[in-house]
């Protein structure tokens, strides 16, 4: 099976598991049901639950119909953070998805609640799941660990507080590793704990896709220096007054950045086991990926 494949038929199934998990339209009350469902159901390519999968596969997981509500639970806490992202107060962008984004469709007031109604729904998806106690603590110390204010939130923060002016290598690598890398890092070291893999493997996975997140981050900077609307599904050039890599590298170098993480993520994950080309085929397909 190809990778394009590969990846349309986990999200096919992931997209069903999302529907059953989320509330009905018709659930009371049905606008905060409604707005939980837009934003999750518009699409996105489902690519961290799909790496909990592969990295839980890849590890030797065999019960993958156990661990659909976490792979759900990552997707809800990602569409949280996309429509508070795009809030006016944030990066006020008009698009998500390829549709409006949940404050332009619903208003402020409800996109916010939706939101958090989304980071709630993610833990109960995950406590109502039939995982192993023990297993189910570990997974949730590393997943609120990485959401939390040493992970996303802390990664954000300097996001939206730094001056783009100021050329800052270091602080971009903070931004970067934090908002976005270490959420793919725990994706891939719950699948390792799901799988029951030990110390030493969960290590390579949590290194493996820390790079790889940093890696995917700078190719959405370079999206929104080179891409277009339609494709990416989202607002282009709304990173103007960001520090991003293409701002301070330029496009060409920032991409050859984005490589040589690709490569260090993969000298991580080859450590799971001889299939992991598998995982090498995502990381290369995210590196080439226009939305
Ligand atoms: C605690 C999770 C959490 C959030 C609160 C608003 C906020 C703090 C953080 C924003 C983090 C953020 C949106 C980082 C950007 C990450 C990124 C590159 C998103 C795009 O992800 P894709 O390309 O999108 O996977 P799709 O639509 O395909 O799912």
């Amino acid at each position: 099976m190809n990778i394009e494949s590969y990846l349309a038929n986990w999200k096919n199934r992931i997209d069903e598991k999302l529907d059953e998990y989320l509330p009905s339209p018709e659930t009371y009350p049905e606008t905060l049901s409604r707005a939980m469902r837009y934003t999750v159901l518009a699409g996105g390519k489902r690519i961290r639950p799909i790496l909990l999968i592969t990295t839980y596969q890849l590890c030797g997981g065999k019960n993958v119909d156990e661990i659909f509500p976490v792979a759900c639970a990552l997707e809800f806490i990602h569409s949280y953070s996309l429509i508070h992202d795009d809030l006016p107060s944030i990066d006020n962008d008009d698009y998500r998805r390829g549709l409006l984004s949940s404050h332009k469709k619903f208003g402020e007031d409800i996109a916010i609640l939706a939101g958090d109604a989304l980071f709630s729904h993610a833990f109960y998806t995950i406590a109502e799941s039939y995982i192993a106690p023990k297993k189910k603590d570990e997974i949730l110390k590393t997943l609120t660990f990485a959401i939390g204010n040493k992970g996303i939130i802390g990664g954000q923060i300097k996001d939206v507080e730094t001056d783009p002016t100021k050329r800052n290598p270091k602080l971009l690598r903070y931004i970067h590793s934090h908002k976005t890398a270490i959420f793919f890092s725990a994706a891939c070291e719950m699948g390792g704990i799901l799988a029951e893999v030990d110390s030493n493997i969960i290590t390579h996975l949590r290194k493996g896709g820390l790079f790889m997140g940093m890696a995917f981050q700078i190719i959405d900077d370079v999206i929104d220096v080179e891409g277009v609307m339609e494709e990416a599904g989202k607002d282009i050039n709304s990173d103007e007054n960001k520090l991003t890599y293409p701002s301070i590298y330029g496009v060409g170098h920032s991409k050859e950045i984005a490589k040589r993480y690709t490569q260090i993520s993969m000298k991580h994950l080859k450590n799971i086991n001889n299939e992991s080309d598998l995982l090498e085929g995502i990381i290369l397909f995210l590196l080439r990926r226009m939305k």
